[in-house]
């Protein structure tokens, strides 16, 4: 018992000791058609620190590439504009959600369906790189509704 106590206690001590202050949530990705030539992957980050952070870039097996989009509404238009940086205010949360901003996961060399997992590695500018485990989920209609097929 001794023992076992005294084991959590180091995890718990190592744990905050490499830490992030950033927080993702509720990370899915909306399944496409079988020929879909991009995915849209959602999530909320959250920083936790007192220092703003920038989401740099992103990179996942099995794509080409990923990209951080933002969609832009002007007029009846939407378009999406390639982000070099997106930028979590200290203390701030963003939502990458339809409409917004959002990974664009580019080629996929094969089909994902609802129930699979993608990870994605998601990198800072401080250089700190975190994995996060995407859910494929069937994308819920919301009125509006962006898709990404026309990439
Ligand atoms: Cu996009």
């Amino acid at each position: 018992m001794y023992r076992l106590l005294l084991l959590s206690a180091t995890l718990l001590f190592s744990t905050s000791l490499f830490a992030t202050d950033i927080v993702v949530k509720g990370a899915w990705v909306r399944e496409a058609p079988p020929m879909a030539k991009a995915l849209g992957g959602y999530m909320v980050l959250k920083n936790l620190g007192n220092k703003e952070r920038r989401l740099v870039s992103a990179g996942a097996r099995h794509f080409d590439e990923v990209m951080l989009h933002r969609t832009v509404i002007k007029g009846d238009m939407a378009r999406m504009v390639h982000q070099h940086e997106v930028v979590i205010p200290a203390g701030g949360r963003i939502e990458f959600k339809a409409g917004d901003y959002h990974l664009m996961l580019m080629r996929p060399e094969k089909r994902f369906v609802a129930g699979d997992q993608i990870e994605v590695t998601l990198k800072f500018k401080n250089g700190e790189e975190t994995v996060v485990v995407y859910k494929v989920l069937k994308g819920m209609s919301m009125g509006n509704n962006m898709n990404h097929n026309h990439h």
